[in-house]
């Protein structure tokens, strides 16, 4: 079965946990042991990505490591064609719509479609908007941010998105920001969408996490609390415990 149809699968069920690693913040390896812990914790699949990286093998490198230490699903996030890797599973072919760098809405894409059609990658459609305080993704990305109260535009960008054919769509703070996508936001977003709703930056426990998934995210992300957190066990099962308990309505 295809990477998209099990999650498709598994998130009529409960709201998913997915664990995103940056192979710019930490050596192979310790990505390596922060992936086994995730999958123990119960995280769903493993996102690996970030807007700093220099070079593709540095994610070869890091989703080899992973890939020794765990079966959950390897998915690529990436920034740009060159980060593209073939010992992944899958990758998010995403297009950041608000970005004013056509790079990042559909050249990028360009360049990369026919390693992802030769490497064998699963590729799995997204949407992706940057909403503030956007954090480096969003100056990285050249994003015109939405603004944290523009409900509108947010509801705007996921129905084009749906509509442009896209299975997924992610509302993304920004990693470690210092707010999370508003709750009224993510309500009115999943509201008005039929395909899951990705939410992530800025969640880093439990209280929070739970508050997202209530408001209609269908698959929490979470970076920043893999890098820095020291019982990383115990958050993590906090934060896919809170989330797993709600009912789902998808
Ligand atoms: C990246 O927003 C996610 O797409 C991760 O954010 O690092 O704040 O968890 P955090």
């Amino acid at each position: 079965m295809s990477i998209e149809k099990q999650i498709l699968r598994l998130v009529k069920k409960k709201t998913l946990h997915f664990s995103l690693l940056d192979p710019d913040k930490q050596d192979p390896h310790v990505a390596g042991a922060i992936a086994k812990t995730a999958a123990e914790a119960g995280s769903t699949a493993i996102m690996i990505g970030g807007s700093t990286l220099a070079s593709q093998k540095q994610v070869d490198d890091t989703v080899k490591a992973i890939k020794k230490t765990t079966n959950l699903p390897v998915i690529l996030f990436p920034s740009g064609a060159k980060f593209l890797s073939t010992y992944a599973d899958a990758v998010f072919f995403m297009s950041l719509l608000n970005s004013r760098n056509l790079d990042f809405v559909i050249r990028e894409h360009v360049k990369g479609a026919l390693f992802v059609k030769q490497s064998g990658l699963e590729p799995i459609p997204m949407g992706y908007v940057i909403v503030e305080p956007g954090m480096t993704v969003g100056r990285k990305g050249e994003a015109d941010l939405i603004k944290k109260d523009d409900i509108e535009s947010a509801v705007g960008y996921a129905l084009a998105a749906q509509y442009l054919g896209m299975r997924f769509f992610y509302l993304e703070a920004g990693s470690g920001a210092t707010y999370p996508v508003s709750n009224e936001m993510i309500s009115s977003v999943k509201k008005n969408i039929n395909i899951p709703l990705l939410v992530g930056g800025g969640i880093r426990d439990a209280d929070t996490a739970k508050e997202k998934a209530k408001a209609g995210a269908d698959i929490i992300i979470t970076g920043t609390a893999l890098e820095k957190e020291k019982d990383l066990k115990q958050t993590l099962s906090s934060i896919i415990h809170a989330i797993e308990g709600l009912n789902k309505c998808l």
